[in-house]
């Protein structure tokens, strides 16, 4: 049976449930996210959440984006447990439109974030262990269930040459490297599908394209998440 097929009835059985048809967007940072999520906000039957980085940048004061990026070390296992509630949050969320498009989700937190802290040592293992304690309960939740995920691909070049323009104040010291490392390992889950698992089907965007003309790319994309819901 075809993707479509399946999804068709992934969604059947899901809006029999009364959840919404639930979209990630997930991808490197820097590949447009933000965008792709404004693209979608003229549509009445979406309900459209942004990543809550504001959230990580004040925690009751605390600016724990920063923390983690100036003393990774010392401090991932904090933003990450911050990082993971916050975007559970965000999943059971309620809405009254038939779509939820999301900005990343629980998912790529574990599989993408806590994935490159663990290999680059800035996560022990122990810390890995509780976050992960958390996320199978987590996971567990129907609120967590996803049914489609966007990923906009890019090359790390363009994703890097991005993160330089926009030049957001806690992204001033990040490598390269890093951007070139968290790509292999989006690829790997998301295109390879040799780490970890999807939680749903993926559609594979073009997040190259300049933005002058990355709406046409999404425009060829929109019945995959407008035509679902009759
Ligand atoms: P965009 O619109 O595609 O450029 O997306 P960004 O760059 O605004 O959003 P994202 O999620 O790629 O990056 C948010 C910042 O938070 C970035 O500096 C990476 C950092 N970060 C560290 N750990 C995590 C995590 O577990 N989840 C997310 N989303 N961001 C994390």
């Amino acid at each position: 049976r075809s993707v479509i097929t399946k999804m068709a009835e992934t969604i059947a059985s899901k809006r029999l449930s009364g959840r919404p048809f639930t979209a990630v967007v997930e991808g490197n940072i820097g590949s447009g996210k933000t965008t792709f999520l404004k693209h979608f906000s003229r549509y009445d039957n979406v309900a459209i959440f942004a990543e809550p980085i504001d959230m990580w940048r004040n925690c009751n004061g605390y600016n724990l984006l920063e923390y983690m990026y100036t003393d990774a070390k010392k401090w991932s296992f904090t933003f990450q447990s911050y990082v993971q509630l916050t975007m559970l949050r965000i999943h059971q969320k309620k809405i009254v439109q038939p779509i939820k498009l999301m900005e990343r989700s629980v998912y790529s937190a574990r599989f993408c974030f806590v994935e490159k802290m663990q290999r680059d040592g800035l996560m022990l293992p122990p810390s890995v262990s509780v976050i992960d304690e958390w996320f199978k309960y987590i996971t567990s939740m129907e609120d967590t269930a996803v049914d489609l995920v966007v990923y906009l691909r890019t090359t790390p070049e363009v994703a890097y040459e991005r993160i330089l323009k926009r030049n957001r104040s806690e992204e001033r010291t990040v490598p390269y490297d890093y951007i070139q490392a968290l790509h292999e390992i989006h690829e790997n889950w998301l295109y390879n599908k040799t780490l970890h698992t999807c939680p749903a089907p993926v559609i594979v965007l073009d997040a190259d394209l300049d933005i002058s003309v990355i709406s046409e790319e999404y425009k060829r994309f929109e019945p995959h998440i407008l035509n679902k819901i009759p």
